[in-house]
């Protein structure tokens, strides 16, 4: 491992397409990360082994996504004390409903700062990444004014754009 700031473990490699919106922000911000498939049920040991050197090398944030019986980030949180963002994965079965609740629903003494299912959610997960490595770097804090900027202009650019086409019927 190299010393990225930022780890996101995803239980299955079928999670990646909701990944990939964390993944987006990272890159968006500069943030120097890795992305693993590591299983809490499937591959026990290596997710320990892993959460263990990751610590080491100086990881300060993991992001955990998982669908289902998702008990990844409750995992990787009971074996480090850097903050851990949950991501339930949307499952065919329940919706993600199961999966939020697998996540969201921690032992008081060992937290997960859990986002919202699927696609939005892991985009927060980026952008909460982001947000908690900005508390001790300033230029990632200019970062964040700028895209909450442009979030506010996009908005404003999108209500003209419906006002626009209500007034010509
Ligand atoms: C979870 O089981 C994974 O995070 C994934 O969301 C779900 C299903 O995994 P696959 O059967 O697609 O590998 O551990």
């Amino acid at each position: 491992m190299a010393n990225p700031l930022v780890v996101l473990l995803m239980g299955s490699d079928s999670d990646l397409p909701t990944v990939k919106e964390a993944c987006a922000v990272l890159q968006d911000f500069g943030v120097d990360f890795e992305a693993h498939v590591l299983s809490a049920h499937r591959t026990p040991d290596d997710l320990t082994a892993f959460v263990r050197r990751a610590e080491q090398s100086g990881v300060r944030v993991f992001i955990a996504a998982a669908g289902g019986a998702a008990h990844l980030a409750g995992v990787v949180a009971a074996h480090t004390t850097r903050p851990v963002i949950g991501i339930p994965i949307q499952t065919s079965a329940l919706g993600g409903l199961d999966s939020l609740l697998s996540t969201v629903q921690m032992p008081g003494g060992v937290p997960v700062a859990t986002m919202a299912i699927g696609a939005g959610g892991a985009r927060n997960a980026g952008l909460f990444a982001v947000q908690i490595l900005a508390l001790a770097d300033p230029s990632l804090a200019v970062k964040l004014q700028e895209y909450r900027a442009k979030q506010v202009e996009q908005v404003r650019q999108n209500d003209k754009k419906i006002q626009t086409g209500l007034a010509n019927g």
